[in-house]
C-alpha cells in the first residue's frame, strides 16, 4: 500500500529511531558501505519514502534511478507475491521457467533497432557490463575495451577499471583489469565542442593509441550518470556508433541508469536513433528487484560457447515477475510521456531559482541535474552542492549529488511522483539556495 503522498516531518531528521539504527549500523555493518542520509526507511511508494520515525520524505532519488514505477508499484507487488508463492528459485540453468524468456522477449522488443536480438539476464548492472565485454570479446576475438572520461560502470574488478573516478570507487582496490582504455567524451558545458568535434577527438585517440584492430568494444553511457549527468552534444553518439560499425568494434550502450523511460524515451539511445550492438540494462527494469540484462544483435549474442554465460541467480524468477510488471506499468501508464512532463516541471522550477551559482541545467526526462560553480565560471563548487543537499535532506527532500568534482545535484524522482510533490520539493531547493552562502 502506497504511503500518503505528502511531505510530513514529525521529528528532527534523523529521528530517534534512525539514530538508534545508525548506531547499530556502525557496530554491525562494514564502514565501507556508506549512506547518503542517516535515515532508515520503513516504507516507500509513489514519490514518498517513510522513515522509521514516521517522517514522510519526498523522493528525488528513486534509490539511484531504480524505482521508476515507484517502490511499491501495485502491479509489481502483485506479480512478486504471486511468484514467491509459486517458487522462489530453481536456477534457470537447471530447470528454466517462462518468466526469464518473457523478460528476454520484452527486452528484444523494446530496445533500439528492429534487427534480430537475443538477451541474457544477470543480477547487477556491473555484472551485466562485464558480460557485455565477455560477449564482445568472444565475438570479435579482440581484447581492448574503450571507455570515457567521467564514466561509471560499476565496482567489480573489470568495471572498476572501466569507471573513471578513483575516490571512492577504486582507491586502494587495484590492480585493475588490463586492456581498458579511456577516451575523452563530450561535455558541452566544459569543452564547448559540437558532438562531431568531440567524437573526432575520441576516435583519433582510439585509432592512434589502441587501434580498431585491437578494440573489441566501445562502452558508453548515453547520458553519463554518476559522472555528473553529462549529456553529450548532439551527434556525438551517432558519430561514435558509425565509427564502431565501420571499424568492426562492438558498440555497447550502458543504459543501466538511463533505461526504461527515465530520460523521456524508453532508452536514451532512441532520441538520436542510435542502435547499439549491445545494450546493458538494470536498475529501472524491475521495480526495485535485482535484475540486469545484456541485449544485442543475435549474431553477437551467439558468440559465447554454450554454458559460457550464466550465474546461479541470473534472471531470478521473482525479479523476472517484477520486471514484467514494471514494464507493463511503464507502457500502460505512459511513463515515457510522464518523464517528459516531469522534465518540464523541474526545468521550470529551477529556471525560476535564477541563482548564478547554477552554471548548467541539463538532462532529459526524469534525469535532470544542476552543476554548481563559482558564478560566471565552470569552476566546481562541491561545498555548495553538499550544503544545498544537506539543507534539503534536513527538510525531508531526498536529493543526490554526483559528478567527478562532486558539484552536481541530480534529480531522478520516481515517475509516479505527483506534480504537487515535485512542486514542493523544488520550493525547498529554491529555499536552500536562498539560505546557503
Ligand atoms: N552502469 C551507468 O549507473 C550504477 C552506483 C551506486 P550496479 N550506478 C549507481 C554506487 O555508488 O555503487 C551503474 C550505473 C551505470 C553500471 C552501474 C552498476 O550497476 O547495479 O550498481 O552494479
Amino acid at each position: 500500500m502506497s504511503p500518503t503522498q505528502q511531505r510530513r516531518l514529525v521529528t528532527e531528521l534523523p529521528g530517534p529511531r534512525s539514530v538508534e539504527l545508525m548506531e547499530r549500523k556502525q557496530a554491525a555493518v562494514a564502514g565501507g558501505v556508506g549512506t547518503t542520509m542517516p535515515v532508515f526507511a520503513a516504507s516507500a511508494g509513489g514519490g514518498i519514502v517513510v522513515d522509521v520515525d514516521g517522517n514522510h520524505l519526498i523522493d528525488l532519488g528513486s534509490g539511484i534511478a531504480v524505482t521508476t514505477v515507484g517502490a511499491s508499484a501495485p502491479r509489481v507487488v502483485a506479480a512478486v507475491t504471486e511468484q514467491v508463492q509459486a517458487f522462489t528459485h530453481t536456477c534457470f540453468m537447471v530447470t528454466p521457467y517462462d518468466g526469464y524468456v518473457a523478460v528476454c522477449e520484452a527486452l528484444n522488443r523494446l530496445t533500439p533497432g528492429d534487427h534480430e536480438k537475443r538477451s541474457a539476464l544477470f543480477n547487477s548492472g556491473a555484472e551485466a557490463v562485464e558480460n557485455a565485454v565477455k560477449i564482445a570479446r568472444a565475438y570479435t576475438g579482440k581484447d581492448a575495451v574503450a571507455v570515457f572520461d567521467h564514466a561509471y560502470h560499476g565496482r567489480t574488478n573489470l568495471t572498476m577499471a572501466m569507471t573513471a573516478k578513483s575516490m571512492p570507487y577504486k582507491h586502494g582496490f587495484g590492480p585493475f583489469a588490463p586492456e581498458v582504455y579511456r577516451a575523452p567524451g563530450s561535455y558541452p558545458f566544459k569543452d564547448g565542442k559540437t558532438g562531431a568535434e568531440a567524437a573526432a577527438v575520441a576516435i583519433d585517440l582510439l585509432e592512434k593509441q589502441v587501434g580498431a584492430e585491437n578494440l573489441a568494444a566501445v562502452v558508453i553511457e548515453p547520458i553519463q550518470g554518476e559522472g555528473g549527468f553529462i549529456e553529450p552534444a548532439d551527434g556525438f553518439l551517432p558519430a561514435l556508433a558509425a565509427w564502431c560499425r565501420a571499424s568492426g568494434v562492438v558498440f555497447v550502450a550502458d543504459e543501466v541508469q538511463t533505461g526504461f523511460a527515465r530520460t523521456g524515451d524508453m532508452f536514451a539511445c532512441d532520441r538520436e536513433g542510435v542502435v547499439p550492438d549491445l545494450i546493458v540494462t538494470a536498475k529501472g527494469i524491475a521495480g526495485g528487484l535485482p535484475l540486469s540484462a545484456v541485449t544485442g544483435r543475435a549474431e553477437i549474442m551467439a558468440a559465447p560457447h554454450a554454458g559460457g554465460l550464466g550465474g546461479t541467480y541470473g534472471g531470478n524468477p521473482i525479479a523476472c515477475a517484477a520486471a514484467l510488471a514494471a514494464i507493463a506499468t511503464i507502457e500502460e501508464d505512459g511513463l515515457v510521456e510522464r518523464a517528459r512532463t516531469v522534465q518540464q516541471l523541474i526545468f521550470d522550477k529551477i529556471r525560476k531559482i535564477g541563482d548564478d551559482r547554477i552554471g548548467d541545467l541539463r538532462g532529459r526526462g526524469g534525469m535532470v541535474a544542476i552543476e554548481l560553480v563559482r558564478p560566471g565560471t565552470t569552476e566546481a563548487d562541491p561545498r555548495l552542492a553538499r550544503d544545498v543537499a544537506r539543507y534539503c535532506h534536513q527538510r525531508g527532500v531526498i536529493v543526490l549529488s554526483c559528478g567527478t568534482y562532486g558539484n552536481v545535484l541530480r534529480f531522478l524522482p520516481p515517475l509516479t511522483i505527483t506534480d504537487d510533490l515535485l512542486d514542493e520539493a523544488f520550493d525547498v531547493l529554491a529555499e536552500a539556495f536562498q539560505e546557503t552562502e
